[in-house]
């Protein structure tokens, strides 16, 4: 059997992917002289756990401890706004849209990498940053071109966009094609009402 690269996630409504849409075709507008790779709003979601290359043979103990950890969360709900990026907004390497972090979103990121973890994918280093990411810039963007970006994304403000109710969890396979990465639902499994609320 093979390798895919595989990540899990949250997808977002339709009114709030419109509405990130919007920003987006903006931020082309206001950028449009840099090199960037726009993220196409069908690829938009909120990703809980980078897997990176898992063999096909580990994906029904993924989905099984996936099933296990979501049915233990409570279905919740998260706001979409602001603009950001990675490293940060002077020199802006990944932009993103923010997604408030209600204790619930924390309590079922910690509770998938504790599982995937105890599979053998390693712990995310960094801490959870919930994010969106609309945008990455090109390696070949100079260093000035860098921070005129980021000049240009400071001056940007971005609105509340909407919120997301969480019912679902992911799990995605991620084919890197030189178009562009193509996403495809493996799994899906569902949070639970009758669980018990999360705790800080
Ligand atoms: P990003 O939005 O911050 O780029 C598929 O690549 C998804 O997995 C993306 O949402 C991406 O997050 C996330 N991801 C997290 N860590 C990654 C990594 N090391 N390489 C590629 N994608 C990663």
């Amino acid at each position: 059997m093979g390798v895919v690269r595989a990540f899990i996630a949250i997808d977002l409504p339709n009114d709030v992917l419109e509405n990130i849409e919007g920003v987006s075709r903006r931020l082309k507008t206001q950028l449009r002289q840099y090199p960037i790779k726009w993220v196409p709003t069908e690829n938009i979601h909120l990703t809980l756990k980078f897997l990176g290359d898992v063999s096909e043979s580990n994906l029904p103990l993924i989905e099984d401890m996936l099933a296990g950890e979501v049915s233990d969360h409570k279905p919740f709900e998260f706001g979409v706004g602001r603009l950001g990026a990675f490293p940060d907004m002077k020199r802006p390497r990944v932009i993103w849209v923010g997604v408030e972090a209600p204790e619930e979103l924390l309590a079922l990121q910690r509770g998938v990498e504790s599982v995937m973890q105890r599979l053998g994918y390693p712990r995310e280093q960094r801490p959870f940053q919930p994010h969106l990411t609309l945008a990455r810039i090109a390696r070949r963007a100079t260093t000035n071109e860098v921070y005129a970006i980021g000049r240009i994304l400071r001056e940007i403000s971005v609105s509340f966009l909407g919120s997301a109710r969480v019912t679902e969890v992911h799990l995605y396979k991620s084919d890197l094609r030189p178009t562009g990465a193509v996403y495809t639902r493996l799994f899906t499994t569902t949070l639970n009402a009758s669980a018990p609320p999360a705790v800080a």
